[in-house]
Protein backbone atom coordinates (compact mmCIF):
# COMPACT_ATOMS: atom_id res chain seq x y z
CA UNK A 1 0.00 0.00 0.00
CA UNK A 2 1.15 3.51 -1.07
CA UNK A 3 -1.08 6.48 0.15
CA UNK A 4 -0.49 10.23 -0.39
CA UNK A 5 -0.83 12.03 3.11
CA UNK A 6 -1.28 15.66 4.10
CA UNK A 7 -0.89 17.33 7.68
CA UNK A 8 -3.35 20.19 7.88
CA UNK A 9 -0.15 23.00 7.37
CA UNK A 10 0.21 21.15 4.22
CA UNK A 11 3.02 19.17 4.79
CA UNK A 12 3.09 16.58 2.50
CA UNK A 13 4.66 12.85 3.17
CA UNK A 14 3.76 9.36 1.78
CA UNK A 15 2.95 5.66 3.64
CA UNK A 16 4.47 2.92 2.82
CA UNK A 17 3.26 -0.72 4.18
CA UNK A 18 4.04 -4.06 2.64
CA UNK A 19 4.13 -7.34 4.25
CA UNK A 20 7.78 -6.59 5.67
CA UNK A 21 7.42 -3.20 6.86
CA UNK A 22 6.37 0.49 6.59
CA UNK A 23 7.53 3.91 6.54
CA UNK A 24 7.09 7.37 6.11
CA UNK A 25 8.70 9.54 3.80
CA UNK A 26 8.40 13.66 3.31
CA UNK A 27 8.59 15.18 0.15
CA UNK A 28 10.93 18.04 1.74
CA UNK A 29 14.25 16.60 2.03
CA UNK A 30 13.06 13.42 0.61
CA UNK A 31 13.52 12.57 4.58
CA UNK A 32 12.44 9.35 5.22
CA UNK A 33 11.10 9.81 9.11
CA UNK A 34 9.79 6.18 10.12
CA UNK A 35 11.23 2.85 8.86
CA UNK A 36 9.48 -0.11 11.16
CA UNK A 37 9.84 -4.02 10.56
CA UNK A 38 6.57 -5.78 11.07
CA UNK A 39 6.94 -6.79 14.83
CA UNK A 40 9.60 -4.58 15.62
CA UNK A 41 10.54 -1.37 17.58
CA UNK A 42 11.18 1.24 15.36
CA UNK A 43 14.66 1.35 13.54
CA UNK A 44 14.79 4.96 13.15
CA UNK A 45 14.85 7.55 16.13
CA UNK A 46 12.23 10.26 15.65
CA UNK A 47 12.22 13.35 18.16
CA UNK A 48 9.03 13.92 19.99
CA UNK A 49 9.57 17.65 19.49
CA UNK A 50 10.36 17.09 15.94
CA UNK A 51 8.00 19.75 14.06
CA UNK A 52 6.66 18.71 10.91
CA UNK A 53 6.93 22.15 8.40
CA UNK A 54 8.60 23.54 5.86
CA UNK A 55 11.53 25.38 6.10
CA UNK A 56 12.62 23.22 9.15
CA UNK A 57 14.49 20.21 8.43
CA UNK A 58 12.63 17.17 10.80
CA UNK A 59 14.77 16.04 13.85
CA UNK A 60 15.19 12.55 13.22
CA UNK A 61 14.82 10.03 10.54
CA UNK A 62 17.26 10.18 7.96
CA UNK A 63 18.25 13.91 6.90
CA UNK A 64 20.47 14.41 3.64
CA UNK A 65 23.12 16.05 4.02
CA UNK A 66 23.94 17.85 0.58
CA UNK A 67 26.21 19.53 -1.41
CA UNK A 68 28.31 20.07 1.81
CA UNK A 69 28.58 17.94 5.47
CA UNK A 70 29.03 20.06 8.68
CA UNK A 71 29.62 24.15 8.47
CA UNK A 72 29.90 25.82 4.82
CA UNK A 73 32.99 28.05 3.96
CA UNK A 74 29.95 30.93 4.46
CA UNK A 75 28.99 31.13 7.79
CA UNK A 76 25.25 32.43 5.87
CA UNK A 77 25.00 29.17 4.72
CA UNK A 78 23.09 26.69 6.45
CA UNK A 79 24.53 23.68 8.39
CA UNK A 80 24.61 20.21 6.17
CA UNK A 81 23.76 22.02 2.85
CA UNK A 82 20.05 22.76 2.04
CA UNK A 83 18.35 19.78 0.20
CA UNK A 84 16.84 18.92 3.48
CA UNK A 85 14.44 21.59 3.63
CA UNK A 86 14.23 21.54 -0.15
CA UNK A 87 10.93 20.36 -1.77
CA UNK A 88 11.70 17.29 -3.79
CA UNK A 89 9.62 15.47 -6.53
CA UNK A 90 7.97 11.72 -5.69
CA UNK A 91 9.35 10.73 -9.30
CA UNK A 92 8.21 7.08 -9.12
CA UNK A 93 6.39 4.58 -6.32
CA UNK A 94 6.37 1.05 -7.11
CA UNK A 95 5.32 -2.03 -5.11
CA UNK A 96 7.95 -4.68 -6.85
CA UNK A 97 6.52 -7.53 -4.87
CA UNK A 98 4.52 -7.95 -1.59
CA UNK A 99 7.80 -7.66 0.14
CA UNK A 100 9.20 -4.67 -1.12
CA UNK A 101 8.16 -1.29 -1.91
CA UNK A 102 10.47 1.00 -4.48
CA UNK A 103 10.03 4.71 -4.10
CA UNK A 104 12.22 7.30 -6.04
CA UNK A 105 12.55 10.75 -5.29
CA UNK A 106 14.24 13.56 -7.56
CA UNK A 107 15.67 17.26 -6.95
CA UNK A 108 17.21 19.27 -9.66
CA UNK A 109 18.73 22.55 -9.53
CA UNK A 110 16.73 25.83 -9.83
CA UNK A 111 16.91 29.64 -9.43
CA UNK A 112 17.03 29.13 -5.43
CA UNK A 113 19.76 26.30 -5.11
CA UNK A 114 21.69 28.23 -7.36
CA UNK A 115 21.94 31.31 -5.33
CA UNK A 116 23.51 29.10 -2.32
CA UNK A 117 25.31 27.03 -4.59
CA UNK A 118 26.46 27.70 -7.92
CA UNK A 119 26.24 24.56 -9.99
CA UNK A 120 23.72 22.54 -11.74
CA UNK A 121 22.65 19.15 -10.74
CA UNK A 122 20.37 16.22 -10.68
CA UNK A 123 19.90 14.20 -7.30
CA UNK A 124 17.93 11.14 -7.31
CA UNK A 125 16.57 9.09 -4.18
CA UNK A 126 16.50 5.44 -4.33
CA UNK A 127 14.57 4.07 -1.65
CA UNK A 128 13.92 0.28 -1.01
CA UNK A 129 11.57 -0.70 2.01
CA UNK A 130 11.41 -3.97 2.96
CA UNK A 131 13.27 -6.32 5.45
CA UNK A 132 16.20 -4.58 5.07
CA UNK A 133 15.83 -0.37 4.25
CA UNK A 134 18.26 0.61 1.49
CA UNK A 135 18.86 4.22 0.21
CA UNK A 136 21.08 5.26 -2.89
CA UNK A 137 21.74 8.71 -3.05
CA UNK A 138 22.81 9.24 -6.82
CA UNK A 139 24.32 12.72 -7.78
CA UNK A 140 24.73 14.29 -11.13
CA UNK A 141 26.88 16.83 -11.91
CA UNK A 142 24.99 18.87 -14.96
CA UNK A 143 27.64 21.75 -15.76
CA UNK A 144 30.67 21.96 -17.84
CA UNK A 145 32.91 22.18 -14.78
CA UNK A 146 33.72 19.47 -12.19
CA UNK A 147 32.12 20.37 -8.87
CA UNK A 148 32.94 18.88 -5.06
CA UNK A 149 30.69 17.30 -2.52
CA UNK A 150 30.39 16.25 0.57
CA UNK A 151 27.21 14.32 2.08
CA UNK A 152 25.71 12.61 4.37
CA UNK A 153 22.61 10.16 5.16
CA UNK A 154 22.53 11.44 8.89
CA UNK A 155 20.32 8.56 10.22
CA UNK A 156 19.28 8.57 13.34
CA UNK A 157 18.78 5.30 15.14
CA UNK A 158 16.04 4.27 18.00
CA UNK A 159 17.76 3.03 20.71
CA UNK A 160 16.23 1.10 24.13
CA UNK A 161 19.00 3.69 26.34
CA UNK A 162 22.51 4.86 25.11
CA UNK A 163 24.19 3.28 28.27
CA UNK A 164 22.95 -0.08 26.54
CA UNK A 165 24.71 0.09 22.74
CA UNK A 166 27.66 -0.36 21.97
CA UNK A 167 28.98 -0.12 18.05
CA UNK A 168 31.24 -2.71 16.31
CA UNK A 169 33.49 -2.01 12.93
CA UNK A 170 35.40 0.71 13.58
CA UNK A 171 38.27 -0.78 15.85
CA UNK A 172 41.27 0.69 14.95
CA UNK A 173 40.06 2.95 12.43
CA UNK A 174 41.57 6.69 12.29
CA UNK A 175 38.88 9.10 13.13
CA UNK A 176 38.60 13.15 13.53
CA UNK A 177 37.31 14.17 16.77
CA UNK A 178 35.09 16.96 15.56
CA UNK A 179 34.82 18.06 19.43
CA UNK A 180 38.37 19.17 19.02
CA UNK A 181 39.77 18.57 15.58
CA UNK A 182 42.00 16.28 16.49
CA UNK A 183 43.03 12.65 14.58
CA UNK A 184 42.68 9.78 16.89
CA UNK A 185 42.46 6.41 16.72
CA UNK A 186 39.67 4.05 17.66
CA UNK A 187 40.50 1.27 20.24
CA UNK A 188 37.85 -1.61 20.34
CA UNK A 189 34.17 -1.15 19.76
CA UNK A 190 32.05 2.48 20.26
CA UNK A 191 30.96 3.04 23.76
CA UNK A 192 28.90 6.18 24.66
CA UNK A 193 29.86 8.15 28.63
CA UNK A 194 30.04 11.40 26.90
CA UNK A 195 29.41 13.16 23.98
CA UNK A 196 30.63 12.04 20.87
CA UNK A 197 30.88 13.76 17.34
CA UNK A 198 33.44 11.69 14.93
CA UNK A 199 34.24 11.51 11.37
CA UNK A 200 35.60 7.85 10.84
CA UNK A 201 38.03 7.24 8.17
CA UNK A 202 39.13 4.35 6.10
CA UNK A 203 35.46 2.51 7.00
CA UNK A 204 35.00 -0.65 4.63
CA UNK A 205 33.60 -2.95 6.81
CA UNK A 206 29.84 -3.68 7.87
CA UNK A 207 28.78 -1.88 11.02
CA UNK A 208 26.83 -3.06 14.09
CA UNK A 209 24.88 -1.65 15.96
CA UNK A 210 24.04 -3.63 19.49
CA UNK A 211 21.48 -2.90 21.27
CA UNK A 212 19.89 -4.94 24.41
CA UNK A 213 17.58 -7.11 22.61
CA UNK A 214 18.60 -6.33 18.74
CA UNK A 215 21.59 -5.47 16.77
CA UNK A 216 21.22 -3.56 13.28
CA UNK A 217 23.70 -4.14 10.68
CA UNK A 218 24.80 -1.20 8.45
CA UNK A 219 26.15 -1.76 5.01
CA UNK A 220 27.58 1.45 3.06
CA UNK A 221 28.72 1.31 -0.39
CA UNK A 222 30.27 4.53 -2.50
CA UNK A 223 32.22 5.76 0.93
CA UNK A 224 34.69 4.90 3.67
CA UNK A 225 33.52 7.94 6.49
CA UNK A 226 30.94 7.23 8.56
CA UNK A 227 29.94 9.87 11.32
CA UNK A 228 29.14 8.75 14.96
CA UNK A 229 27.28 11.08 16.71
CA UNK A 230 25.10 11.47 20.43
CA UNK A 231 24.79 14.97 21.78
CA UNK A 232 24.94 13.91 26.02
CA UNK A 233 23.52 15.85 28.19
CA UNK A 234 24.95 19.64 27.73
CA UNK A 235 24.16 19.64 24.15
CA UNK A 236 21.42 17.93 24.25
CA UNK A 237 19.62 20.75 26.11
CA UNK A 238 20.82 23.56 23.35
CA UNK A 239 19.66 21.35 20.07
CA UNK A 240 16.87 22.54 18.58
CA UNK A 241 13.60 20.36 18.08
CA UNK A 242 15.12 17.75 20.72
CA UNK A 243 13.73 16.99 24.56
CA UNK A 244 16.63 17.43 27.55
CA UNK A 245 16.54 13.56 27.48
CA UNK A 246 16.81 12.62 23.51
CA UNK A 247 20.10 11.97 23.60
CA UNK A 248 19.19 8.49 25.82
CA UNK A 249 16.98 7.11 22.95
CA UNK A 250 18.65 7.84 19.90
CA UNK A 251 22.41 7.05 18.37
CA UNK A 252 23.46 8.36 14.49
CA UNK A 253 25.42 6.74 12.08
CA UNK A 254 25.88 8.06 9.21
CA UNK A 255 26.45 7.03 5.83
CA UNK A 256 29.11 9.50 4.54
CA UNK A 257 31.17 11.11 2.00
CA UNK A 258 32.29 13.83 4.63
CA UNK A 259 36.13 15.14 5.39
CA UNK A 260 38.73 13.53 3.22
CA UNK A 261 36.16 11.19 1.88
CA UNK A 262 35.13 14.08 -0.15
CA UNK A 263 34.32 13.11 -4.25
CA UNK A 264 34.78 15.15 -7.07
CA UNK A 265 32.54 15.43 -9.41
CA UNK A 266 33.67 15.42 -13.62
CA UNK A 267 30.77 16.64 -15.93
CA UNK A 268 28.12 14.10 -16.73
CA UNK A 269 29.69 12.46 -13.76
CA UNK A 270 27.45 10.78 -10.87
CA UNK A 271 28.39 9.33 -7.66
CA UNK A 272 26.06 7.04 -5.45
CA UNK A 273 26.14 7.00 -1.88
CA UNK A 274 24.61 4.14 -0.56
CA UNK A 275 23.15 2.35 3.08
CA UNK A 276 21.39 -1.04 3.88
CA UNK A 277 20.27 -1.12 7.36
CA UNK A 278 19.49 -4.98 8.20
O1 LIG B 1 26.60 14.72 12.40
C1 LIG B 1 26.82 15.30 13.63
C2 LIG B 1 26.42 16.74 13.58
O2 LIG B 1 27.14 17.43 12.60
C3 LIG B 1 26.59 17.33 14.98
O3 LIG B 1 27.70 18.18 15.11
C4 LIG B 1 25.25 17.94 15.29
O4 LIG B 1 25.15 19.21 15.67
C5 LIG B 1 24.32 17.30 14.32
O5 LIG B 1 25.04 16.87 13.23
C6 LIG B 1 22.97 17.86 14.03
O6 LIG B 1 23.04 18.96 13.18
P1 LIG B 1 21.76 19.80 12.79
O7 LIG B 1 22.25 20.80 11.77
O8 LIG B 1 20.76 18.83 12.21
O9 LIG B 1 21.26 20.41 14.04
Amino acid sequence: MIEYKKLSNNFQYIEVKNSKAKAKIALQGAHIFEYTRSDEEPILWISEASNFKYGESIRGGIPICWPWFGLAKDKNLPQHGFVRIFIWEFHNTSEIDKNTTEIILKLKHSKQSLKLWSYKFELELKILISDNLTLMLKTKNLNDKPFTITQALHSYFNISHISEVSIKGFDKKPYLDALTMKQKKQNGDIIFNKEVDRVYQEVNDEISLKDKNRVISIKNIGSSSVVVWNPWIDKCKRMSAMNDDSYKTMVCIETANAFDDKRVLKPNQSHTLEAVIF
